[in-house]
């Protein structure tokens, strides 16, 4: 397959290849192979799918671009003008025991700008694409962020890691439980991202996370007309940073609850939507 020196090219073997890729993640998890973990660290699940997917991934880029970069979970990689930036599998604690909540993360950055993302969960079939200015799809169909404008009704996904002391995701938590705000935790932050800008949730924010968990599903959430902190200023792609991610309505309320600032809505011009 040949691939069009240009974003209509990386767009195509952004689709094909998470897609291949899901396929293989799939054939793991069903296999029983997930069960077969190592950890990383504390809380920080291995499989060897792991290191199988971003190879998959790493192998077609590489083969279609061979001038892009590559940033990867597990094997790291470098960071130029242009870079993939790719989790393999996102959520590998629910893969790795048998829950169905996990996806490959993938954007392509250019000069620190997120032009494409797309996350997928293979257990689902459940693709969410976008192009940044084109708008947010989930199988093809557009999604929007929800409406939701009362804290009393909305819903929080909260994640947090050993990175950051548990002191500040408490205080964060009790902030958005005193709104009155459900909050709760699903394992993974990519599915998690993908969820605010598909309405099923109504926002996500961590205090750090690392670029390839979160840049493609900061610019989905953008791109279905929610907010987002502005993660190329308050971190960056090598050290990660704060994340949040929140239906328009509830946006100010969250970041004051958990202290991160937001960047300023996408225009009308900057996002059509393709409803
Ligand atoms: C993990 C996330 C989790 C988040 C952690 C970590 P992994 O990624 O999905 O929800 O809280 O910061 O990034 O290890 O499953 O790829």
């Amino acid at each position: 397959m040949s691939y069009t020196n240009d974003l209509d090219g990386r767009a195509q073997l952004c689709r094909d290849v998470i897609l291949s890729a899901g396929a293989l993640v799939l054939e793991g998890f069903e296999n029983g192979r997930a069960a077969d973990f190592s950890m990383k660290g504390p809380q920080d699940y291995l499989t060897e799918t792991d290191a199988a997917s971003e190879a998959h991934i790493r192998q077609r880029i590489a083969s279609a671009f061979p001038d892009d970069s590559f940033f990867g979970e597990e094997g790291g990689g470098d960071i130029r003008e242009r870079v993939w930036v790719v989790d393999p599998i996102d959520g590998t604690a629910n893969f790795a025991r048998g829950i169905p909540h996990f996806c490959i993360s993938i954007g392509y950055v250019e000069e620190n700008v997120a032009k494409l993302a797309a996350i997928y969960n293979p257990a689902l079939d459940e693709l969410y694409f976008c192009r940044a200015g084109e708008g947010a799809t989930r199988n093809g169909q557009p999604i929007s962020a929800a409406r939701t404008a009362r804290f009393d009704m909305a819903s929080v996904e909260l994640g947090w890691s050993t990175r950051i002391p548990n002191a500040q995701y408490l205080e964060a938590m009790t902030r958005l439980l005193d709104k009155g705000a459900n909050v709760r935790r699903a394992g993974s932050g990519a599915m998690a991202l993908a969820y605010v800008a598909d309405g099923r949730s109504d926002a996500y924010v961590e205090l750090h996370m690392n670029s390839w968990d979160c840049v493609p599903g900061l610019l989905l959430v953008a791109e279905a007309g929610g907010r987002v902190c502005p993660f190329f200023e308050i971190g960056s792609l090598q050290t990660g940073g704060a994340v949040l991610a929140s239906a328009p309505a509830i946006a100010d309320g969250v970041s004051d609850a958990v202290g991160i600032v937001l960047a300023e809505p996408l225009g009308r011009r900057e996002r059509h939507h393709a409803a």
